[in-house]
C-alpha cells in the first residue's frame, strides 16, 4: 500500500456496489445462542464483557483481575487464574454426565471410520498424558507435531496440554527442512510423528522426513524423542535409541491422569507462520485467553446447540484446525467432524457425501474450496442431501460476492447464514464476522467486529477514515485469545505489529492487521487483501481482491489471482491469472476471444484503470496448503523473474504448470 494520506480514498471499488441482503432465518435468529444485546453489553463494558465469557470454562483458582494492559503491548489476561485446558476440553463433559457423546466422526481417507466419544477421548489423551510425562516431558517443554489429520493429532496436542508442555504443530505437508527449522528454533525435546498418511487416494510418508530433519540438524538437534503413530502401516526406518511407537507407549499407559492446573498465562502452543519474506514466526497463544476467546466465538458464531454436527474442513496444521477444531469446540463439548483427506478422493462428491452421511449441521470451510466446487459445477453436490446444513462459514482469504452467493445457494439451499469469518493466526479467533442470528449478511463483507473486540479502519496518519473509504485494518482493543508475543522475538513482535499506530487516541498502540479494508456506507467492513499486495497504477491504488472479484463475477470464471507487475508507463499493471468454470472451453481460439471479454467485463464492473494488461487461463494457482493463493510466486512469473521460494506450496508441480503456459503466450 502506498504511503501517502491522501491515498486511501483514491481506491477504487466496485464491492460498494453490492446490494444483495441476506436476512437470518426467523427461527434462527429467536433461539440464537447470542443476539444483538450482546454488542450493547459489550460497549458498555467490555472487560465486564469477557469476564462473562471466561464464566463458559472451569477454573480450578478464579482470576482477580480480567486484563492487566500496564505494560502494552504485552498482555496478561484472567490474572491469577489457574485451569487446565484438557480438562476444561474432555474431563469436564464427562463429568458432566455427557461421557457418552460422540467428540468425533473421523473419516480416514481410505474409508476406514470411527466414532470416538468423550469418554474415549478422555482415556486417550490420559494415556497420552501418561505417556509423554514417562518419555521425560515436563511443563514447559516443547513438543513438535508432525501428524496427518487423524485423531492422535488432537490427543497429542491436548496430552501436551494437560502436562503443561507446549505443542507445535508443523503441517504434515512441510518438508523436512521446514521441520527442521522449527524443531531448532523452538527447541523441542520430542517428536509426535507417524508412517504416513494418505492424500488423494495414496499413502505418502512423514516419518522419513523427521529422520532427515534430525539428521540435518546433527549435533544441535534438541530432540530426544519420537513417538511414532503406525497409520499407513508403510515400513519405516526405526532408531532404537530415539524412536517409539505410539502403541506401544501409549496403549498400554494407564488411561487414568490428574490433571494440574496451570496459570491462565501459560503457554500452550507456538504455531509459525511463514511470512512471505524472512523467518516464520512462532506465534505464542497462552491458555486462559486463548480458551475464553475461541469457546465464545464458536458459540456465537456457529451458534452450537447440543444437537449440532460441526464439520471444520481446516488442516491441524492451520491455526483454523487449533482454534475450531480442537480448542474452542471441544471447550463447548460439540460433536465433530474429523476427515483425514482431499475432497476429490475417491470423488468429487466426497465432502457432500460425509455431510450427507453425518447429517451435519455447522460447515466451515475455506473460499479456495467453495471455488474449487463452483469450478467442479453444481451438479456434484446436487447429488446429496444437504438438508441438515444451517449455518455456513468461511476462513482465510476474502470471499468473492459470487462464490459466497453460489455458496448459500447451492450448498445452503438459499436458507443457510453464510458466516465470513476475519481473522488471523495472531489473533487466535475470530474477530470480524457477522453473527447467524442478528445480522442481514452482504455478499463479500465480513460485516463488524464480534461483541467485545474493536476493530477500525485507519489512514496512514492512524486517523479511522470515513464510510465509503478505505485504508489499514487495525484492532484497538486487546482481546483474549491475541498472540502474547513471538517465541524467543519481543522486539519483532512489537515492530510487526505494535508500531505503526503507537497512539491509538491516547488508549495504547493499536494492532495493526497488514490486511487492507474498506467501510461501505453503512459502516461495515470489506477485507480487501494483504497490504503488500495492493497494486499502484497509474497512481491509483488497486485491491487485488475487488478485481478477483469482478472476475469471479463472470460467468465462465471460477478463480481468479491477481498481481501488480512493473510497468513503465503505468508503474504497476494489472496481470491476472484465471481458472475457467468446467465446461467452459479453455482452447486457445476462444482463449483469445475470451480474454478480451474478460479485459472489458473488469473494465465495466471496476473501471478502466482496472483493466488487466495480461489475462493468463490457468489451469491451477498456487496455493499454500490453508489454501492461500501464493501471489508473490505469480509475480514472479508476470515480471519475468525465475519463481522464488516454493516449499510451503501444497502442489509443486503447479508453478511448472504456468510458468510454461505464460512463456508460450508470450
Ligand atoms: C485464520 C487465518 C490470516 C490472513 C488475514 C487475511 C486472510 C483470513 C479472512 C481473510 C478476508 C476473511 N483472511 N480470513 N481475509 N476475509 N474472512 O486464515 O489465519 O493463516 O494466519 O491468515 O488471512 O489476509 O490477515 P492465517
Amino acid at each position: 500500500m502506498s504511503t501517502r494520506a491522501d491515498d486511501s480514498s483514491s481506491m477504487l471499488s466496485n464491492l460498494s456496489t453490492e446490494n444483495r441482503r441476506f436476512e437470518p432465518p426467523a427461527a434462527l435468529a429467536a433461539a440464537a445462542n447470542v443476539k444483538a444485546d450482546a454488542y450493547v453489553a459489550a460497549d458498555a463494558d467490555r472487560l465486564a464483557f469477557w469476564a462473562e465469557q471466561a464464566g463458559r470454562l472451569d477454573w480450578e483458582t478464579p482470576f482477580t483481575e480480567v486484563l492487566d494492559w500496564s505494560n502494552p503491548p504485552f498482555a496478561k489476561w484472567f490474572v491469577g487464574g489457574r485451569l487446565n485446558a484438557s480438562y476444561n476440553c474432555v474431563d469436564r463433559h464427562v463429568l458432566a454426565g455427557n461421557g457418552d457423546k460422540v467428540a468425533f466422526h473421523f473419516v480416514g481417507e481410505p474409508g476406514d471410520t470411527r466414532d470416538i466419544t468423550y469418554a474415549q477421548l478422555k482415556d486417550e489423551v490420559s494415556r497420552a498424558a501418561n505417556a509423554l510425562t514417562a518419555l521425560g516431558v515436563v511443563e514447559g517443554d516443547l513438543v513438535a507435531i508432525y501428524l496427518p489429520m487423524i485423531p492422535e493429532a488432537v490427543v497429542a496436542m491436548l496430552a501436551c496440554a494437560r502436562i503443561g508442555a507446549v505443542h507445535t504443530v508443523v503441517f504434515g505437508g512441510f518438508s523436512a527442512e521446514a521441520l527442521a527449522s522449527r524443531i531448532e528454533d523452538c527447541n523441542a525435546k520430542v517428536v509426535v510423528t507417524s508412517d504416513g498418511g494418505y492424500r488423494r487416494g495414496a499413502p505418502f510418508a512423514l516419518k522419513p522426513a523427521v529422520d532427515e530433519a534430525i539428521a540435518k540438524l546433527g549435533s544441535r538437534s534438541p530432540v530426544d524423542h519420537v513417538l511414532v503413530v503406525r497409520r499407513t502401516g508403510q515400513a519405516v526406518a526405526f532408531n532404537d535409541a530415539t524412536d517409539t511407537w505410539w502403541h506401544d507407549a501409549v496403549d498400554s499407559a494407564s488411561p487414568s491422569h490428574e490433571p494440574t492446573a496451570f496459570d491462565a498465562e501459560h503457554p500452550l502452543y507456538v504455531m509459525y507462520s511463514s511470512g512471505t519474506t524472512g523467518k516464520p514466526k512462532g506465534i505464542l497463544h497462552t491458555t486462559g485467553g486463548y480458551l475464553v476467546g475461541t469457546a465464545y466465538t464458536h458459540h456465537a458464531v456457529f451458534d452450537l446447540k447440543p444437537t449440532d454436527v460441526y464439520w471444520c474442513t481446516a488442516d491441524i496444521g492451520w491455526v483454523t484446525g487449533h482454534s475450531y477444531i480442537v480448542y474452542g469446540p471441544l471447550a463447548n463439548g460439540a460433536t465433530q467432524v474429523l476427515y483425514e483427506g482431499t475432497p476429490d478422493s475417491p470423488h468429487q462428491g466426497r465432502w457432500w457425501e460425509i455431510i450427507q452421511r453425518y447429517g451435519v449441521t455447522l460447515f466451515y470451510t475455506a473460499p479456495t474450496a467453495i471455488r474449487t466446487f463452483m469450478k467442479w459445477g453444481r451438479s456434484i453436490p446436487d447429488g446429496f442431501d444437504l438438508s441438515s446444513l444451517r449455518i455456513l462459514g468461511s476462513v482465510g482469504e476474502p470471499i468473492n460476492p459470487e462464490a459466497y452467493v453460489w455458496y448459500r445457494s447451492v450448498i445452503g439451499g438459499d436458507r443457510c447464514p453464510v458466516v465470513d469469518t476475519w481473522w488471523q493466526t495472531e489473533t487466535g479467533q475470530m474477530m470480524i464476522s457477522p453473527l447467524p442470528g442478528v445480522t442481514a449478511g452482504k455478499p463479500g463483507s465480513a460485516m463488524k467486529a464480534l461483541p467485545g473486540i474493536g476493530a477500525d479502519v485507519v489512514d496512514d496518519a492512524g486517523v479511522p477514515v470515513p464510510n465509503g473509504s478505505g485504508g489499514y485494518l487495525v484492532l484497538t482493543q486487546p482481546w483474549p485469545a491475541m498472540l502474547r508475543t513471538l517465541w524467543g522475538d519481543d522486539e519483532r513482535f512489537v515492530s510487526t505489529y505494535w508500531e505503526k499506530f503507537p497512539h491509538g487516541a491516547g488508549r495504547g498502540p493499536w494492532y495493526f492487521a497488514g490486511d487492507g479494508a474498506k467501510k461501505d456506507a453503512d459502516g461495515d467492513l470489506w477485507l480487501l487483501g494483504r497490504v503488500d499486495d495492493v497494486m499502484n497504477v497509474s497512481g491509483h491504488r488497486l485491491s487485488t481482491t475487488e478485481i478477483e472479484s469482478a472476475l469471479v463475477s463472470h460467468p465462465r470464471v471460477a478463480e481468479a489471482a491477481v498481481v501488480g507487475a512493473s510497468d513503465e508507463t503505468t508503474g504497476q499493471a494489472v496481470c491476472a491469472y484465471v481458472i475457467l468454470r468446467q465446461g467452459s472451453d479453455s482452447g486457445s481460439s476462444a482463449g483469445e476471444d475470451l480474454v478480451q471479454e474478460l479485459r472489458n467485463h473488469v473494465a465495466k464492473e471496476i473501471g478502466a484503470i482496472a483493466k488487466p494488461r495480461q489475462i493468463l487461463i490457468v489451469p491451477e494457482l498456487p496455493k499454500t496448503r490453508s489454501g492461500k493463493i501464493m501471489r508473490r510466486l505469480l509475480r514472479d512469473v508476470a515480471e519475468n523473474r525465475a519463481v522464488g521460494d516454493t516449499t510451503t506450496l501444497s502442489d509443486s508441480g503447479i508453478m511448472d504448470l504456468i510458468t510454461s503456459g505464460a512463456a508460450k503466450s508470450t
